[in-house]
């Protein structure tokens, strides 16, 4: 036992990676599928604000590409639900768990889109968002989770892009789409801040997930990284950050922002967001819609492996 503790110590010090089969302390497993299954989670929660967009993209163009964006989540929430099943997570359960509330997705999805402003907003702010908060777990130390966000994270730059395209496409409109985008601005700039989590003082798993390097960053760290790239983007945009106090420290080197109120990330965490239960009423009604799939999977898959299955390709079934 010490040998193995000994050897998975060695492992992280020496920034290699973990991988399935590997021992690991059971709090360096549950740790990871709480944060892997959080963020699968996020992923297919998040397809829904934009997703209710898609009937209503303005053009054939903008519905294709958004329709890209939105089935991209749904891949990164497999990538992820894979990624915990190394771990001997369920991905049954871990589904179970989200309906019961028993596990989280990001607060950020709890907000309504109002306007068409709003799907270009969460390319940018929530999807800049999250690539910030996402490169460094390139890096995490389990194996699975760190190769799935290489590939995830390419995914999210374009999304990243295609939002900032948006937005600089309406900001050259009228002065109607102009204010559109500004208050779309308005409305998810501090929610956006909130998405890294709460402040480190207040933040009980850091310490132990950066020591497991897990985490490469703290959270505030990361949300200062965050607002420092966005700004010259929102000058270049033409639109306000919604903040009276943000401005450029020079000692500091970063920019200075106003007071986040943490109140709200605690309500919206909790189940009070605006889009809460709406949200967690179609993911139940989409998986109960979709129990017909999973029986006639499991039906397929123990004909195939009974006796005279075909043992084959699969393909008999997409044909
Ligand atoms: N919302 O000790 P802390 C996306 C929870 S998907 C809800 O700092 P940790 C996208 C936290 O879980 C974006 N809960 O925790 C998809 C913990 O509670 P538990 C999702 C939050 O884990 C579609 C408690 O608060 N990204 O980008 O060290 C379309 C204390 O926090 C939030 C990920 O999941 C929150 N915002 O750090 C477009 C990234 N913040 O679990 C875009 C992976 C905190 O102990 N996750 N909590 O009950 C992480 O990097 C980390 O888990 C966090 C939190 C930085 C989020």
């Amino acid at each position: 036992m010490a040998d193995l503790e000994e050897h998975f110590e060695r492992t992280i010090a020496s920034d290699r990676r973990v991988e399935p089969r590997d021992w690991m302390p059971d709090g360096y497993r549950a740790t990871m599928v709480r944060q892997i299954a959080q963020h699968a989670h996020s992923e297919i929660i998040g397809m829904q604000p934009e997703g209710e967009w898609i009937t209503r993209a303005p053009t054939l163009r903008r519905k294709a590409i958004l329709l890209a964006k939105v089935q991209d989540e749904a891949g990164h929430g497999l990538y992820l639900y894979s990624a915990a099943e190394t771990l001997g997570a369920d991905r049954a359960e871990l589904t179970e768990m989200l309906l019961q509330g028993r596990q989280k997705y990001s607060s950020i999805f709890n907000y309504p889109t109002r306007t068409y402003a709003d799907v270009g907003v969460i390319g940018w702010l929530v999807d800049g968002a999250a690539i910030c908060n996402q490169v460094p777990l390139c890096r995490s130390s389990y194996g699975p989770y760190a190769r799935a966000m290489i590939r995830i994270c390419k995914e999210e730059s374009f999304h990243q892009r295609q939002g900032y395209e948006l937005l600089a496409a309406m900001m050259a409109g009228t002065a109607a789409q102009r204010a559109m985008v500004q208050g779309a601005v308005d409305r998810w700039w501090w929610p956006a801040l909130m998405m890294f989590g709460p402040p480190d003082t207040s933040s009980p798993n850091t310490a132990r997930s950066m020591a497991w390097k897990i985490k490469r960053h703290t959270n505030d760290e990361l949300r200062q990284r965050f607002v420092d790239v966005t700004v010259p983007q929102a000058r270049v945009l033409g639109v306000t950050l919604p903040d009276p106090e943000l401005r450029w420290n020079a000692e500091r080197g970063h920019h200075d922002f106003g007071p986040i109120d943490w109140s709200e990330l605690k309500r919206v965490i909790g189940g009070g967001g605006p889009c809460n239960e709406r949200r967690i009423a179609v993911r139940r009604a989409a998986h109960e819609d979709g129990a017909w799939v999973r029986e006639a999977a499991t039906a397929h898959a123990a004909k195939r492996a009974g006796p005279g299955g075909s043992g084959g390709s699969g393909r008999e079934v997409a044909a």
